[in-house]
């Protein structure tokens, strides 16, 4: 039963584009209808209501937002999650939207040389830069002094890559492997990872 007097995002049964925003929804203590729908759509369900006819899409009251960093933005601008300051801001995004660099590929590299490259060297080469944006941010955090949407997207990044059995190349990173394993004892973080329903697709 969808509740009207809390946020709803829907999206797939699966974790994919929606997964930072229901992560930031955690973080900031927001319950929310957590609406999955099964895979393929139906053309006249959901999609039908959505601006691009496309999932995720988020619903708070009157206002309505469709594009999963949109949503991160939004969610993360109304619960003090989105960074300081304008530089911090940016920063946040720029976390995000690196997202998109290191998954997308995990889509398209069908054969084992554009695998190896991937492996060998754009992995490396954002794993890299993410390791020293957090060292040099005091090792906690990605941005600024607390908790912010560039943690939720880097932790939600380097969880994928656990699942598409990057591991070893997550391994060279030692602070990202600590601050993964630190975003994820954090309360809400932990009994939200326990308890959230099992992923037809990541
Ligand atoms: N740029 C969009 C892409 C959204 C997108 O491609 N959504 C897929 C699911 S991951 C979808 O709804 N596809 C329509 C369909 O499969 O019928 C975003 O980040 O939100």
């Amino acid at each position: 039963m969808i509740s009207n007097q809390i946020p709803t995002l829907h999206y797939l049964n699966g974790r994919g584009r929606a997964e930072a925003s229901r992560i930031l929804l955690t973080l900031a203590g927001v319950e929310f209808n957590d609406v999955r729908h099964p895979y393929p759509l139906s053309p006249d369900g959901i999609k039908e209501k959505t601006t691009y006819k496309q999932l995720p899409y988020f619903i708070d009251g009157d206002f309505e937002i469709a594009q999963s960093l949109a949503i991160e933005h939004y969610i993360a601008s109304k619960y003090d999650l989105a960074g300081d300051n304008i530089s911090d801001r940016a920063r946040v995004l720029s976390i995000a939207q690196s997202t998109i660099d290191i998954i997308s590929p995990l889509f398209s590299n069908n054969t084992d040389e554009k695998k190896a490259l991937y492996k060998n060297e754009t992995l490396p080469r954002f794993l890299s830069a993410w390791e020293k944006i957090l060292v040099g941010n005091g090792g906690k955090y990605f941005v600024g002094s607390k908790l912010s949407a560039a943690d939720a997207s880097a932790y939600y990044t380097l969880e994928n890559l656990y699942f598409k059995n990057y591991k070893e190349v997550i391994d060279q990173y030692p602070n990202l492997t600590q601050f993964k394993s630190m975003f994820e004892s954090i309360p809400s973080i932990s009994t939200y990872i326990s308890n959230r329903p099992i992923d037809q697709s990541f």
